[in-house]
């Protein structure tokens, strides 16, 4: 397992899913991106898919404006756990990260060149919407799905980088394994994983999946959401 990293030369799918999503976002230039790569020939069908649909890049700006990435329910388990953050103090997942907030869950590898990156960074915008949001109610997690390699100094570095103020969390393999497998986000080969975050309510179990690059303001809203509905639950029983 720890020679896999750099084996695999073009970590591909990784690329590839950025390439669609990168431009369903609007991301940087636009299309621009993607144009590029669609012109070097899209083996991919999303790829191709939309070079048959966006013909001019305007449409395909609006297009991607309006399309919202893939969203569905989360059954998802959390585990009381031990990991370890990214200044190496050792935490129960449930306990000590997760408690009864609001959570928004990703999960990434610092080795990642493509997704990881740019997702920890579009994070870090709704981060700041919802700066208002008291920290004992809300939590950003980016849970590494490499930790035979990403230790808690590697994970600091690569939150620093992008200004991302939140827990990484990275521990023992076994565990991290353990924990991603509860999630649904257990990958074998992190170069092939997709993006996805997870958005929830520990108190409420209610959770759900968003595929794609996150958008920040969908992140934004849905973790509004979920206050309110909170601030609801409350008002009625206080009502009673
Ligand atoms: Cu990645």
């Amino acid at each position: 397992m720890l020679d896999r990293r750099g084996a695999t030369p073009g970590h591909k799918t990784c690329l590839q899913a950025l390439i669609v999503s990168g431009s369903m976002l609007c991301l940087g230039q636009g299309a621009s991106f993607a144009d590029h790569h669609q012109a070097d020939g899209g083996h991919d069908s999303h790829v191709q898919h939309q070079a048959d649909s966006g013909h001019d890049s305007h449409a395909q700006h609006q297009a991607g404006m309006e399309m919202a990435p893939s969203v569905q329910p989360a059954d998802v388990k959390l585990l009381n756990l031990p990991v370890l953050d990214q200044t190496g103090t050792a935490l129960n997942f449930v306990d000590d990260v997760v408690g009864d907030k609001i959570v928004v869950f990703d999960f990434i590898f610092t080795s990642c060149t493509t997704i990881c990156p740019v997702t920890t960074t579009l994070l870090t915008r709704s981060r700041a919407d919802l700066q208002d949001v008291a920290p004992d109610r809300l939590q950003f997690v980016s849970l590494s799905i490499d930790s035979n390699n990403d230790d808690p100094e590697r994970l600091a570095r690569f939150a620093a980088q992008r200004s991302a103020d939140w827990v990484f969390l990275t521990g023992e393999k076994r565990t991290m394994d353990e924990l991603l497998v509860a999630l649904d986000a257990y990958t074998t080969n992190p170069e092939d994983h997709a993006p996805m975050i997870i958005i929830g309510d520990a108190a409420t179990g209610t959770f759900s999946r968003h595929f794609g690059m996150p958008n920040p303001d969908m992140v934004t809203r849905r973790v509004r959401e979920l206050l309110q509905a909170r601030a609801a639950q409350h008002d009625h029983h206080a009502g009673h």
